[in-house]
């Protein structure tokens, strides 16, 4: 018999597009990792992780992983390809885009995301390859664009109060969250200030897991939360709980908020919400009243028309009560531009190498016409190459039909770098083997808390597998790029690219984490990151405006909404992020099916029953499903949970049949959130 292998643990970071950020413990016993946990050291990760990626490791030794480089053999879609050698594949991928360069490198365009947050192996090797090259940029606006770019021309940067000090607040709104699902970090802390006395209330469409266990849960009608805002600021302003000091020391633009703050009285939010005007003045009392108050606003509210107003407006109300005086008060969206300021990503990312190209760019959100769309002046050379890593656009990236039907041009060059045949990787020409988070190095920034996270290899890469910077560094030999900066290795590259001034790297290494120097308190006396330090009510070139009506509302489409009188959401699952691990069977087996959440009257209404076959359709498409009906569906909302891949599809397609690419009033994000459906039995 063999000894049992030693086990030895490896520090490490989960790379997901999650605000948790964990630090991993990976256990690695002869060469191959056993488990995955959270590691005790780092504060926020509290040794806990979440179910999904407790099966990292299952995902990793996957028998579907892809393990060599694959060149199709069938037609585009059907994910028919054969084995080929690095060698062989890297010559023809790089004559390829040789030869449309010699053109055009604009015909060439980067598709990538956050599959994996880490610096090394998202946009460093990656973007100074396709800056060399001259290639298309890509708007990488896909989640969170609106609520981002609104939140910075507020306070100068994706900023906020530190996560750790929620469980000092006393109020806490959680607003467009489902945070057991997609936050569970916070949600302990939420639950630690609720066990101290703190109420929490959470402003959702759907009655989440979260909202059904917080105090309160006002389900307003999706798109409607910059009215709710206003409608909080009206009576903050008619009973005076607003911090008058601190608004003249610290907020600009303040008298014409106020005056449009007061056309918005409890009856019309009510009625413009869906809700009743009680809830409006107890939400408004409680918030002008219980202090310290802090918010908990995340992108679920963001993904509609008006998303960038809606962030816009809840992101002042800090300020009227002078909740950022206290470090349990405030509100946080992202912290990411903290981490931001601590690295130097010109260094990272290498713009100078266009040397004064200025290629178009191609927003990521409405990859579906744009595949489409032939050459033209405004628009520039067809699109005819494309590299996706990181990503999984047709299952994710609205009105999925056009975007498999650009995918399926066969005039189209597509190369996919992946763990394993997603929907998108099916359209492939090449599917390229990237390694995992276990094979790899990398260091992660994070947009939920303060520390910066060091990703170390536990295992060597499986099969013929390559970091994504390496098959960019390969790719640029090919094709003759010799600048320095296509030598560095991956280690070297994250271990540098957070400021010495600001990361402790030696403790990096030993603990796996390192804070970032962050005031526990960064606002209490102003100081934000705009340009005069005072917080932007209205801030210039903005074209903000009031409560935005939905692309598809009856405010706006009553012709529309007449035919399709639901509104559709759809919120990720619990089990999967965004669309991975949906190939995970322990995953997908909690998820049962694709479903939709209709409310018990609507459903009657149309004859529907529980785990009945449905039709959800609207002019774009169709998409069937089993029904769910439940009082997690608000009337008139429905909510088909994502990012199912469409191959796992009763019939081979996904929610994201029924969305379209119509953008945010800030930020040209997508508005998923923003969507007119009905639903049928059968
Ligand atoms: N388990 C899991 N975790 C995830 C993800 C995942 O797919 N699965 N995705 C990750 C990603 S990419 C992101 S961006 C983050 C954050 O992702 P978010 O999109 O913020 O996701 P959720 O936390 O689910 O919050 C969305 C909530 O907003 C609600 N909502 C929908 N429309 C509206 C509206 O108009 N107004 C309001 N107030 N609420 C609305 C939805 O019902 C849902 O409960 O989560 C990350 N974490
Ligand atoms: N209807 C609807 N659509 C949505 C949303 C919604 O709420 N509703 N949410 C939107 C949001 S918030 C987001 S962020 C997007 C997310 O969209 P994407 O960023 O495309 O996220 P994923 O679907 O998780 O796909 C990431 C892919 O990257 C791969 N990957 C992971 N690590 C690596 C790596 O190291 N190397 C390589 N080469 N590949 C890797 C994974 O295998 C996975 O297939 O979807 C959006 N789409
Ligand atoms: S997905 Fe989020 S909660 Fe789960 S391990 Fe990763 S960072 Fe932590
Ligand atoms: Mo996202």
């Amino acid at each position: 018999m063999n000894a049992p292998a030693e086990l030895r643990t490896v520090l490490a970071a989960c790379p997901h597009d999650c605000p948790d950020t964990c630090s991993l413990q990976v256990s690695v016993a002869g060469g191959r990792a056993v488990r995955v946990t959270g590691n005790p050291g780092h504060p926020n990760t509290q040794g806990v992780l979440c179910t999904k990626v407790s099966r990292y490791v299952e995902r990793t030794y996957h028998p579907e992983r892809v393990l060599q480089p694959l060149r199709r053999v069938g037609p585009k879609g059907e994910g028919r390809f054969e084995p080929v050698s690095w060698d062989a594949a890297l010559a023809d991928i790089a004559a390829r885009l040789q030869t449309i360069a010699a053109r055009d490198p604009q015909g060439i365009l980067p598709y990538s995301y956050a599959g994996t947050m880490g610096l090394v192996q998202g946009e460093t090797m990656a973007m100074r390859f396709f800056h060399k090259l001259g290639a298309s940029r890509l708007d990488r606006t896909i989640c969170s664009s609106a609520g981002g770019e609104a939140l910075a021309a507020t306070y100068g940067g994706k900023v906020g109060m530190q996560t750790r000090f929620f469980t000092e607040s006393r109020l806490i709104l959680i607003w467009g969250s489902n945070s057991i699902a997609s936050n569970l970090h916070f949600w302990t802390l939420a639950q630690q200030a609720k066990r101290d006395g703190a109420k929490l209330v959470c402003i959702d469409p759907r009655r989440s897991e979260t909202a059904e266990k917080c105090h309160q849960h006002i389900a307003l009608r999706p798109g409607t939360d910059g009215a709710l805002a206003l409608g909080l600021m009206h009576q903050l302003i008619r009973h005076d709980w607003l911090d008058h000091d601190y608004i003249a020391r610290h907020l600009d633009g303040w008298p014409a908020l106020r005056e449009r703050a007061l056309q918005w009285p409890p009856e019309r939010v009510a009625a413009t919400c869906g809700i009743t005007a009680d809830e409006v003045r107890q939400l408004a009392r409680d918030y002008g009243t219980i202090k310290p108050a802090a918010i908990r606003l995340n992108y679920g509210m963001q993904r509609v028309h008006g998303g960038g107003s809606a962030v816009r407006l809840a992101a002042l109300l800090p300020c009227l009560v002078g909740a950022w005086r206290q470090r349990g008060g405030g509100l946080l969206l992202s912290s990411s531009g903290w981490f931001a300021r601590a690295r130097d990503d010109a260094a990272l990312q290498r713009p100078d190498l266009l040397a004064g190209r200025r290629p178009r760019t191609i927003n990521m959100s409405t990859i579906g016409d744009d595949l489409l769309r032939e050459a033209s002046p405004a628009f520039g050379p067809r699109v005819q190459a494309l590299v996706v890593y990181n990503s999984n656009p047709v299952a994710v990236a609205p009105e999925g039909a056009k975007v498999a039907a650009g995918f399926a041009r066969e005039d189209l060059f597509t190369v996919v770098l992946e763990h394993f045949l997603t929907d998108t990787a099916d359209f492939a020409d090449y599917v390229l083997p990237a390694t995992t988070q276990l094979e790899h190095w990398d260091v992660h920034g994070t947009y939920g808390h303060t520390d910066v996270i060091l990703n170390r290899p536990a295992v060597a890469p499986q099969g013929q597998a390559k970091s994504n910077a390496e098959i960019f560094r390969l790719l640029a030999a090919r094709l003759g790029f010799d600048d320095p900066c296509f030598a560095d290795g991956d280690e070297a590259l994250a271990c540098s690219a957070f400021s010495a001034a600001q990361v402790d790297r030696e403790r990096l290494l030993r603990e796996g984490w390192a804070p970032l120097p962050v005031p526990d308190a960064p606002f209490a006396h102003g100081g934000f990151h705009t340009a005069n330090g005072r917080a932007q009510a209205d801030p210039p070139g903005l074209g903000v405006a009031d409560h935005v009506a939905n692309h598809e509302s009856a405010e706006r489409t009553p012709e529309l909404a007449a035919r399709y009188p639901l509104a559709m959401i759809s919120p990720p699952a619990r089990h999967f992020l965004n669309s991975t691990f949906v190939n995970v069977k322990s995953l997908r087996s909690v998820e049962g099916e694709p479903i939709v959440e209709i409310h018990p009257d609507d459903a009657a209404a149309r004859g529907i029953e529980s785990g009945q076959t449905v039709t959800v359709f609207n002019d774009r498409g169709r998409y069937r499903c089993k029904a769910e009906v439940s009082v997690r569906a608000r009337p008139g909302v429905v909510n088909g949970l994502g990012i199912w891949w469409r191959k796992f599809g009763l019939d081979g397609r996904n929610v994201n049949e029924l969305t379209h690419q119509r953008l945010t009033d800030i930020g040209r994000g997508p508005t998923f959130y923003d969507c007119l459906v009905d639903v049928a039995a059968g």
